[in-house]
């Protein structure tokens, strides 16, 4: 017998728009599971969207077989036709999509990101010095200077381009622009956002940017073609690159969407990361000392190696935990792979799914649910991500870096450099909270990230 799914009425015309109003949207989602259950309906735009928040429903819209992605609706409408980068494409039955696929997967494998490690340091070198010549008593936003690291990051190490944003108090026009469109984007679903988008200034606005940012990765990908090098670097790789599959390498058009989509996906979600993860640890000290110790006992004070990354234990469980807790891409869509035969797709043996609804995954609450974690799954427990109680999770406990094959790509990218920045900032400062009664509340922009996060960095004795 087959279950309606719950949820609040829908509204004459505008469905359940209210009950999404949150100035922090993804809130508003997560909430309604606490009212209605581990799965609810909402009508938006005139659409039915169906809304998972525990984990035996996500379980099973994990199995490859019967589920595919569904790319993100705020990223995908409005956008011109023509190429598109990874993360938006319709399916893996895509040309482009497996192409660039199979063309970059080595280019982000193990090798290809250990050979990064280097850029990365020099990057996370400029902001402790900065953070070392201004003192114990500046004030710093961390989430900030983690978006100007990643930033300057991902750029460098994609295609040998430097933003420079430790050394310039404004930001990049590529920066501004790029944040234009992500918060007009991430407030789409919002009453004032969406009143907003049907002004003419804004998608002018919105048309401007894209266009702009556009002209960049484009020129880009000429420049380089004018001035080829031999760096190892991801331009290089989608430039030269052949498809194992079919000897074609990838068209301009193509690699410039990809080159766009590395430095949006690339960064937000690490500086996202790195600013929770630091707000964790200052918010619990014992996890801040526990995670310094293992540094000194590992690193001491030489300079950190790529060897080394592997034995920051601890580090990487304070990590896992605090993707667990917020997950920096809180949510994604899951929907019926068009292969899948089945005569009436149900979830849970009896909520029915139609073939053209996406199913948006609460990510959040789903790595809350306490039928996994336990009556604890609130707390910042690292322990519990440590390798051997890590092995010991359900196949789908954690999985803030999406699903299957369309899964992220740069997760061993974005793993080194968290890994590394962490401990170089363990290592060189002791860190302590601005506000001692700060709580965590949080800002998204499609992200997520804490908001009004200010610390206070010492240097350690014997570092100079
Ligand atoms: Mn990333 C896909 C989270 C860092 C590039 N990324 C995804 C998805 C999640 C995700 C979740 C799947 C989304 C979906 O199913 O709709 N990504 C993260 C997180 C971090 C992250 C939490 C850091 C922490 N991502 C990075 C970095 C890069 C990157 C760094 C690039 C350098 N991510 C991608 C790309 C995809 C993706 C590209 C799309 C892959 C595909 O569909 O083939």
């Amino acid at each position: 017998m087959a279950s309606s799914i719950p949820g609040p009425t829908p509204r004459f015309i505008i469905g359940n728009l209210l009950d999404v109003q949150d100035e922090v949207p993804i809130r508003a989602l997560e909430r309604l599971v606490d009212i209605y259950g581990p799965i609810y309906k909402l009508v938006l735009k005139g659409d039915d969207s169906i809304f998972v928040g525990g984990f035996d429903l996500f379980d099973e819209l994990c199995d490859e077989t019967r589920f595919f992605k569904i790319p993100p609706r705020v990223l995908t409408e409005d956008r011109p036709e023509g190429a598109r980068g990874l993360f938006i494409a319709n399916s893996e039955k895509d040309e482009d999509w497996a192409q660039a696929h199979r063309i970059l997967m080595p280019a982000f494998g193990p090798m290809a990101i250990a050979g990064m490690f280097d850029e990365m340091h020099d990057i996370a070198t400029q902001m402790v010095m900065k953070w070392a010549r201004l003192g114990p008593n500046n004030k710093i936003l961390v989430t900030d200077d983690f978006t100007r690291l990643t930033l300057d990051t991902i750029a460098l190490c994609a295609m040998d381009y430097r933003f420079n944003s430790f050394y310039s108090e404004k930001l990049d026009p590529y920066v501004v622009a790029m944040n234009h469109t992500l918060a007009a984007r991430s407030q789409r679903g919002q009453v004032g956002g969406m009143i907003k988008s049907l002004l003419p200034s804004y998608q002018k606005q919105l048309q401007r940017d894209n266009d702009y940012m556009k002209s960049v990765a484009d020129q880009l990908v000429k420049y380089r073609r004018d001035n080829p090098t031999e760096k190892k670097d991801l331009l290089n790789a989608m430039i030269h690159g052949t498809d194992p599959k079919t000897g074609k390498s990838m068209r301009d058009d193509l690699i410039g969407v990809n080159m766009q989509t590395f430095l949006v996906a690339g960064h937000e979600t690490t500086s996202g990361l790195l600013s929770f993860a630091f707000m964790n640890m200052l918010m619990n000290p014992e996890t801040y000392f526990a995670a310094q110790q293992e540094v000194d006992r590992v690193v001491g004070k030489e300079k950190i190696l790529p060897k080394h990354l592997n034995e920051l234990k601890y580090i990487n469980a304070v990590l896992r935990e605090t993707l667990r807790l917020t997950p920096t891409a809180p949510a994604f869509a899951r929907g019926i792979r068009p292969e899948n035969k089945e005569e009436r797709v149900l979830l849970g043996g009896k909520y029915e799914i139609p073939r053209d609804t996406g199913v948006l995954c609460l990510i959040g609450k789903i790595q809350r649910d306490p039928k996994v974690y336990g009556e604890d799954a609130d707390g910042f427990k690292p322990e519990r991500m440590l390798d051997e109680n890590f092995e010991k999770l359900p196949k789908n406990a954690w999985k803030p870096f999406g699903t299957g094959l369309r899964a992220c790509i740069g997760r061993a990218f974005a793993w080194q450099e968290a890994l590394l920045v962490t401990a170089l900032l363990l290592q060189n400062f002791d860190m302590s909270l601005d506000d001692p009664n700060y709580t965590m509340h949080i800002q998204q922009s499609l992200t997520i990230k804490p908001k009004d996060c200010y610390v206070r960095a010492k240097l350690r004795p014997g570092i100079s």
